[in-house]
C-alpha cells in the first residue's frame, strides 16, 4: 500500500511521513497532496492565535478533550514560526498535552520555520489537508499572532478564536488591527488576573466600531485555561460560530475564496520558478541585468518582452 492508501486506512505513521515529505519538501510531497486532495474539505479547521504565553497550547489542550468527549477526532498542528524545531511536537507543548498524546483519536504535529516564514503558511495549509483526508472531524491551528506572516497561517481555518490576555500594559494598544480582523471569536484567558474586565471593555468597544462586523459580531469569552474555567462555555461560541457559517453561507465563500488564493499561490509560485529558472540558467538574466546598469534598456520594457516571449 502506499502512503496515501495507508493513511486514509487510518495509519497514524503514514499521516506523519506524509506531513514529514511537505515539511521538508521531499520528491513525493506533491504526488501525496494530489492524491488526497479528493478527500480534504470535510474537517471544522478552528484557528488559535495570539502573543506568546497566552495560554493557547493549555486552551487547544482543554477544548480538544472536550470535542474527544463528543467523540470527535482531533488533528492539532501547532505553528512556531520563531522555532525551528519541527517534527514530533514543540517540547513545552507536548508535556502541556501530554494526556492528548496518549489518545489514539488525537494527532498533534508541531511545525517550524524550517523552509522559510511564507513557506510555512502553505505547510501549515498542506499538513491541515493531510489531517482532513486522515478523517479528523476537528483540526486546530495553533499560532503565534503577531506579524503578517502569522495572520496568513491562521487563513487555513474556518473559525478563529484570538486569545488575549490583561495585563500586557497599555492593552488595547498591544492587539494590533490586524489580528482584531481575523477574530471570530475572542478569548480573555488568565482572567484569573486583574484587568480582564477591562481588558473586555476595551475590546467590546473596539469591536463595536468595527462595521464590517455587523454580520457576526465577534463575542468575547473569559477563560482561566490552567483551571478549565469558562471552556464549555467557549465551546458553544465556538460551536455557534460553526452553525452561523453554515446558515449564512458564510462558509461555503469563505472556502471558496481560500481555494482560489491558493490556486493563485501555486501559479505565482510554478510560473516564477519556471520563468526564473530558464533565463539564468540561459543567461538571459546577466544580460539583462547588464543591459539595465547600461541603461540601454529600463525593468519595465524587459518584462514586457519577457511575457510576450512565454506567452507565445
Ligand atoms: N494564571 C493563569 N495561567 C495560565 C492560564 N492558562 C495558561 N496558563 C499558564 O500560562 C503559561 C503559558 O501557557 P501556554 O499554553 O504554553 O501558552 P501559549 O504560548 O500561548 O501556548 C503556562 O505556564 C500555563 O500553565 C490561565 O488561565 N491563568
Ligand atoms: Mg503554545
Amino acid at each position: 500500500m502506499d502512503i496515501v492508501a495507508e493513511l486514509l486506512a487510518g495509519s497514524r505513521l503514514a499521516l506523519s511521513r506524509a506531513i514529514t515529505a511537505v515539511e521538508n519538501e521531499y520528491e513525493n510531497a506533491t504526488a501525496i497532496m494530489q492524491k488526497l486532495y479528493p478527500h480534504t474539505g470535510r474537517a471544522h479547521v478552528i484557528g488559535i492565535t495570539g502573543p506568546p504565553g497566552a495560554g493557547k497550547s493549555t486552551l487547544t489542550d482543554k477544548l480538544a478533550k472536550i470535542y474527544r468527549r463528543q467523540g470527535k477526532t482531533i488533528g492539532i498542528v501547532a505553528v512556531d514560526p520563531t522555532s525551528p524545531f519541527s517534527g514530533g511536537a514543540i517540547l513545552g507543548d507536548r508535556i502541556r498535552m501530554n494526556e492528548l498524546t496518549l489518545d489514539e483519536g488525537v494527532f498533534i504535529r508541531s511545525m517550524g520555520t524550517r523552509g522559510s516564514l511564507g513557506g510555512l503558511s502553505r505547510k501549515t495549509a498542506d499538513a491541515v489537508k493531510i489531517m482532513d483526508a486522515a478523517g479528523k472531524d476537528i483540526i486546530f491551528i495553533e499560532t503565534v499572532g503577531v506579524g503578517q506572516s502569522e495572520v496568513d497561517i491562521v487563513k487555513a481555518a474556518d473559525t478563529t478564536v484570538v486569545v488575549l490576555v490583561p495585563g500586557l500594559g497599555d492593552d488595547i494598544q498591544a492587539i494590533k488591527a490586524g489580528i482584531l480582523e481575523i477574530g471570530d471569536v475572542f478569548a480573555i484567558n488568565k482572567a484569573d488576573r486583574e484587568g480582564a474586565e477591562r481588558l473586555k471593555a476595551e475590546l467590546d468597544m473596539m469591536l463595536d466600531l468595527d462595521q464590517v462586523k455587523a454580520e457576526w459580531r465577534p463575542p468575547i469569552n473569559q477563560t482561566v485555561a490552567s483551571q478549565g474555567t469558562g471552556i464549555e462555555e467557549l465551546i458553544a461560541t465556538i460551536d455557534g460560530h460553526i452553525d452561523y457559517l453554515a446558515a449564512s453561507g458564510e462558509l461555503a465563500r469563505r472556502r471558496t475564496a481560500r481555494t482560489r488564493s491558493e490556486l493563485i499561490a501555486l501559479i505565482e509560485e510554478h510560473i516564477n520558478r519556471h520563468v526564473l529558472k530558464q533565463i539564468s540558467s540561459s543567461g538571459q538574466l546577466d544580460e539583462m541585468v547588464a543591459s539595465l546598469e547600461k541603461r540601454q534598456e529600463d525593468p519595465y520594457a524587459i518584462v514586457t518582452r519577457l511575457l510576450a516571449a512565454f506567452l507565445r
